[in-house]
């Protein structure tokens, strides 16, 4: 029997990772006539995930938390800081990404990165590309990331592809409405307002690496902000914390209201200034809303490189 190919998405896994890990998988499978591709996830799966998984009839993918000496193909991240442990003594299969590239390997590999909106698009062409016939439940569990990863098309990140994709896993997947199968997910998604602080801030939480230190940057959507009003403060005391113990420069938690397009940022950091010059915002008391920011990947990260990471 030929060894395992484990399909992995990133830490803290979100829709797109697991779905598009799943996709790919199965599209592997399917090509090269075999059973040898398993889609794994690096930790529990999230909320929006385990719904959409129970909502069209999967399993949540067993959890793989180490992959040291094992053979993997990365979907939606390769930066190995975003990585499942053991990476670096993993054997890299493959990489299929929609993130900026940060990646060295020492073996010409299959490395596919499209500047689109979610990973699961990338899947989808393939299947399209490899005229292979796309299940209509896997189709809604795509569905289900790319409208997570776009912000149902309104994040900035979300490409014209993006869009004529979405049209087409509706189809295939017999939702009459994607604008509300969006909705319903973000309200499954939104209702992170019932976890406690910390795991708040971790649901999506990423690590960055600038030239000044180590930034974690977490990111959360509601269809109402006042939800978190009460909790800012509270929040704010976490993210002091998480940055003393774990050595970061700034920690921040930004909440993103999907409806009025803008998010609101609660930081931890010792350089405020520096955060202002990013942003041309100042923070209060630690705070500040800003309008039109809807994404880390293409809006915050970049920003807050421009001026930390030169
Ligand atoms: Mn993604």
């Amino acid at each position: 029997m030929l060894d395992k190919i484990y399909v992995v998405g990133h830490k803290s896994p979100d829709a797109d990772s697991v779905f598009a890990a799943m996709a790919y998988a199965n599209l592997k499978n399917i090509l090269e006539n075999t059973d040898r591709y398993e889609a794994v996830v690096t930790s529990e799966v999230n909320k929006e995930t385990k719904y959409a998984l129970d909502k069209f009839g999967f399993y949540v993918p067993a959890i793989l938390d180490n992959a040291a000496d094992k053979q993997v193909v990365l979907v939606d991240h390769n930066e190995f800081g975003h990585a499942v442990d053991g990476i670096e003594s993993a054997r890299i299969i493959e990489v299929i990404d929609h993130h900026k590239v940060d990646f060295k390997y020492s073996e010409p590999i299959l490395f596919y990165v499209k500047p689109w909106g979610s990973s699961c698009s990338i899947v989808f062409d393939l299947y399209k590309s490899n005229n292979v016939v796309l299940d209509k439940k896997l189709a809604g569990l795509m569905l289900a990331a790319v409208l997570v990863d776009t912000v149902i098309t309104k994040s900035p990140t979300c490409t014209a592809k993006d869009k004529d994709i979405i049209a087409d896993l509706a189809k295939i997947a017999e939702i009459e409405n994607w604008q509300e199968f969006g909705m319903e997910i973000f309200k499954v998604r939104a209702s992170v307002a019932e976890l406690s602080d910390e795991n708040l801030i971790k649901s999506d939480f990423k690590d960055f690496a600038m030239k000044v230190g180590k930034f974690g940057i977490g990111q959360v959507e509601t269809v109402d902000l006042t939800e978190f009003k009460n909790r800012e403060d509270s929040i704010l005391e976490k993210l002091q914390n998480i940055k003393s113990s774990n050595g970061y420069h700034t920690t921040i938690l930004f909440i993103t209201d999907i409806i009025n397009e803008g998010s609101q940022f609660l930081v931890a950091t010792d350089d405020e200034a520096g955060f202002a010059e990013a942003f041309g915002k100042r923070l209060e008391n630690s705070r500040v809303y800003i309008e039109g920011i809807l994404s880390r990947k293409k809006q915050v990260t970049p920003k807050l490189q421009e001026v930390f990471d030169k």
